[in-house]
C-alpha cells in the first residue's frame, strides 16, 4: 500500500471538553473528568482524541476566545492536570490533538489589551485597525454578532477593529511576523509537550487582503457563489503563511493537523492538503453538513430534510477528489453541529438505535480519516428546546436578537434551532442513569438530555447489541480490514433515494456496504459479475436478505440496516 500514513489509519474521538465528565461538582466538565474516563475512551478502540480549546478563555464562544495560549481554563483544571491528561494517554497508546485558535484570540488577551491601548502601542499590529478618520471599513461579516457586522468601533482610539466572529474575538494580523513568530513558538511549546497535532479552527480565514477593498454582492455572487466563508478563505499569503508553519513547527514533529475547512471548495482543497504542498495533513469541508439547509440553517424547513441522492454525490465527489492525491476526512457531526442522529438519521425511539448504527458504519468504512463526535457512539440525539432561555451559545442567543431587532419570524427560527443549533450537540455526555446522567453532582452548565435514563454509557455496556457495542465491533473492523481504510470506493445505484451502497477494494480483496437510510424496507440489486456475496462481515440487525436470480443478486434491507459483506 503506497503512501501509508499513521494519521490515515487513525479513527479520531472528539471530546467536548465542557460537556465530557466533570470532577468537581461545577457542573463544568474538566481534565481530572476526562482523566477518569481514559479506560472507557481506550475500550472503543479509537486512536486519536481531538480536545476542543483547553486554553484560558473568558469563554464568550467557550473557549474559542482564548486569552492566554499557554496556560489552560481555570474550568478545565491545570497545567498539571493536562501534563497528567497527556501521560494517561500516551500510556495507552492514545494521541492527543489539540485545537489551534490562531485567527483570532480572546479581547482579554494582553496582546489585545495592548494593541487597543494607543495607535503606537507595540502590539498594534497584532490585529486589524480601521482609522475612524477614513469613514467607515468596507463591510466584512460578523459571524456571532447582532448587527452581523465584523467591524467594532473602539472610542479609545477612534478606529474601528476586525472580529469575523464576536467582538469578544478580535481578528490577529497574520502580515505581521512578530504576530506569526509567536503562534508558531506557541505551536512549539505545546509539540514540546508531546502534543500530536492540531486541529486548526477556521485556519483558511488567517490571511486578509488588508487594504479591505469593498466586496459587492455582485461580486461575491460571480467570484465566490455568494458565499462569505468562500471569499474569507481566499486571503492573499494564506499558502505561504501554511508553508512557514510547516516549516517552522509540524515538519520538526511526528504530528497530525487537519485544517477546519470553512469556505474550501473542490477547486481549492488540494492547496491546503497535498503533501507535496508541505503544508497541512487534512482538512474538514462543509459541504456535507450543510446540505438541506435552505436557505440556511436559521431557516431550515421541518424537520430540515435531505434527499439521499444529494447526500451521495457530495461524498462521492470529496472521496474523488483525494482519490489520488491527498486524503479525505469524514464526519456527520461535531460540537458546531446537531446530533447526527437526529440530522442524518432518525431519532424516533423505534429507529434510534438502528440508525445511529447505521450511520457509524458509513463514516467508519468510507476511505478518509474518521472524525466521530463523543456521545454519537451511545446514539446522543437532539434535546430540541423550546425556549431561548435554555440555550447557552452564543450564535443561537444573538441570532435570536438579531431577528427580533430585524423583525423576523422567531417561532420559525426557534423551530429550525431544534434541528440545527450548536447546542443540540453539546448537552452533557450521558454517563449513567443516575442524576444528570452522572455527568455532574452540581447543576450542569447546560442541560442534560432526559432521555438519559435510557440512553447512556452504563447500560449500554451491558448490551450486547448497543449502540456504543457496535461502534467497538465496527473500528475493530476497520481496524482489521485495510481495503476499509485504502480500497478504492465505488458509488453503486447513485439514483436509489433509499439505499446507500458502494464498494472498497483492494487488490484481491472486495467489500460491499449497505446502508438503508430510510424507514422502510429498501433493496438495491448487483449484477452477478459485480462478485458473490461471502460472508456478512457486520450487520447492525439481525439478518441480511439476499436473493438470486440468473442476472443478479438482490440485496433487500429493512429499516435502517447496514452491512458489511465480503464479495467473490
Ligand atoms: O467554527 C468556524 C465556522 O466556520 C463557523 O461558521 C461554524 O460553522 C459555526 O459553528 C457557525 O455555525 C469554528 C469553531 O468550530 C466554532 O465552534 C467557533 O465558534 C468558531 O470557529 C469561532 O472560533
Ligand atoms: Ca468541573
Amino acid at each position: 500500500i503506497p503512501g501509508r500514513r499513521w494519521w490515515k489509519e487513525a479513527v479520531v474521538y472528539q471530546i467536548y471538553p465542557r460537556s465530557f465528565k466533570d470532577s468537581n461538582g461545577d457542573g463544568v466538565g474538566d481534565l481530572k473528568g476526562i482523566i477518569s474516563k481514559l479506560d472507557y475512551i481506550k475500550s472503543l478502540g479509537i486512536d486519536v482524541i481531538w480536545l476542543n480549546p483547553v486554553f484560558a478563555s473568558p469563554n464568550a464562544d467557550n473557549g474559542y476566545d482564548i486569552s492566554d495560549y499557554r496556560k489552560i481554563m481555570k474550568e478545565f483544571g491545570t497545567m498539571a492536570d493536562f501534563d497528567a491528561l497527556l501521560k494517561g494517554m500516551h500510556k495507552r497508546k492514545l494521541k492527543l490533538v489539540l485545537d489551534l485558535v490562531v485567527n483570532h484570540s480572546s479581547d482579554e488577551h494582553q496582546w489585545f489589551k495592548q494593541s487597543r491601548s494607543s495607535r503606537n502601542n507595540p502590539y498594534r499590529n497584532y490585529y486589524h485597525w480601521w482609522p475612524a478618520e477614513k469613514g467607515k471599513p468596507p463591510f466584512r461579516p460578523g459571524a456571532f454578532e447582532v448587527d452581523g457586522s465584523g467591524w467594532r468601533y473602539d472610542a479609545l482610539t477612534n478606529a474601528y477593529y476586525l472580529h469575523y466572529f464576536s467582538f469578544k474575538q478580535p481578528d490577529l494580523n497574520w502580515e505581521n511576523p512578530k504576530l506569526r513568530n509567536e503562534i508558531f513558538s506557541m505551536m512549539n511549546f505545546w509539540f514540546d509537550k508531546g502534543v500530536d497535532g492540531f486541529r486548526m479552527d477556521v485556519i483558511p480565514f488567517i490571511a486578509k487582503d488588508t487594504t479591505f477593498p469593498v466586496i459587492t454582492p455582485k461580486m461575491l455572487q460571480q467570484k465566490y457563489h455568494g458565499d462569505w466563508s468562500q471569499y474569507l478563505a481566499s486571503g492573499p499569503k494564506l499558502h505561504s503563511y501554511l508553508k512557514e508553519m510547516y516549516a517552522k513547527t509540524l515538519s520538526k514533529h511526528n504530528v497530525m493537523s487537519v485544517a477546519e475547512g470553512a469556505g474550501v471548495t473542490a477547486e481549492t482543497a488540494h492547496g491546503f492538503v497535498d503533501e507535496d504542498r508541505k503544508e497541512l495533513n487534512m482538512l474538514y469541508h462543509f459541504e456535507g453538513v450543510s446540505y438541506g439547509y435552505e436557505p440556511n440553517k436559521f431557516k431550515t424547513p421541518i424537520p430540515g430534510g435531505y434527499k439521499l441522492p444529494g447526500f451521495k454525490a457530495i461524498y462521492s465527489k470529496w472521496d474523488s477528489i483525494f482519490a489520488l492525491k491527498g486524503w479525505g476526512t469524514i464526519y456527520l457531526g461535531n460540537h458546531d453541529q446537531p446530533r447526527m442522529l437526529t440530522r442524518w438519521g432518525n431519532d424516533l425511539p423505534q429507529f434510534r438505535e438502528a440508525s445511529s448504527k447505521m450511520l457509524t458504519t458509513f463514516i467508519l468504512s468510507m476511505r478518509a480519516t474518521p472524525y466521530y463526535f463523543s456521545g454519537d457512539e451511545l446514539g446522543m440525539s437532539n434535546i430540541k428546546f423550546d425556549k431561548i432561555e435554555d440555550y447557552r451559545d452564543i450564535e443561537s442567543i444573538n441570532m435570536y436578537k438579531q431577528i427580533k431587532e430585524r423583525g423576523g419570524n422567531l417561532k420559525e427560527f426557534l423551530e429550525a434551532q431544534k434541528i440545527s443549533a450548536r447546542d443540540n450537540g453539546r448537552t452533557p455526555f450521558q454517563w449513567n442513569g443516575s442524576a444528570n446522567a452522572g455527568f455532574t453532582s452540581g447543576q450542569p452548565w447546560l442541560k442534560v438530555n432526559p432521555n438519559y435514563t435510557t440512553v447512556n454509557a452504563a447500560a449500554e455496556e451491558k448490551d450486547q447489541k448497543s449502540v456504543l457495542n457496535y461502534f467497538r465491533k465496527m473500528i475493530a473492523l476497520r481496524k482489521a480490514l485495510p481495503e476499509l481504510v485504502y480500497g478504492k470506493y465505488t458509488l453503486i445505484d447513485r439514483g436509489n433515494e433509499k439505499v446507500y451502497a458502494y464498494t472498497r477494494v483492494l487488490g484481491d480483496k472486495k467489500l460491499l456496504v449497505l446502508l438503508n437510510f430510510s424507514a422502510t424496507q429498501a433493496g438495491i440489486a448487483l449484477p452477478l459479475a459485480a462478485g458473490h456475496p461471502g460472508a456478512v462481515l457486520i450487520n447492525n440487525l439481525s439478518d441480511l436478505k439476499i436473493d438470486a436470480n440468473k442476472t443478479q443478486n438482490n440485496y433487500s434491507l429493512k429499516p435502517y440496516q447496514a452491512a458489511i459483506v465480503r464479495l467473490n
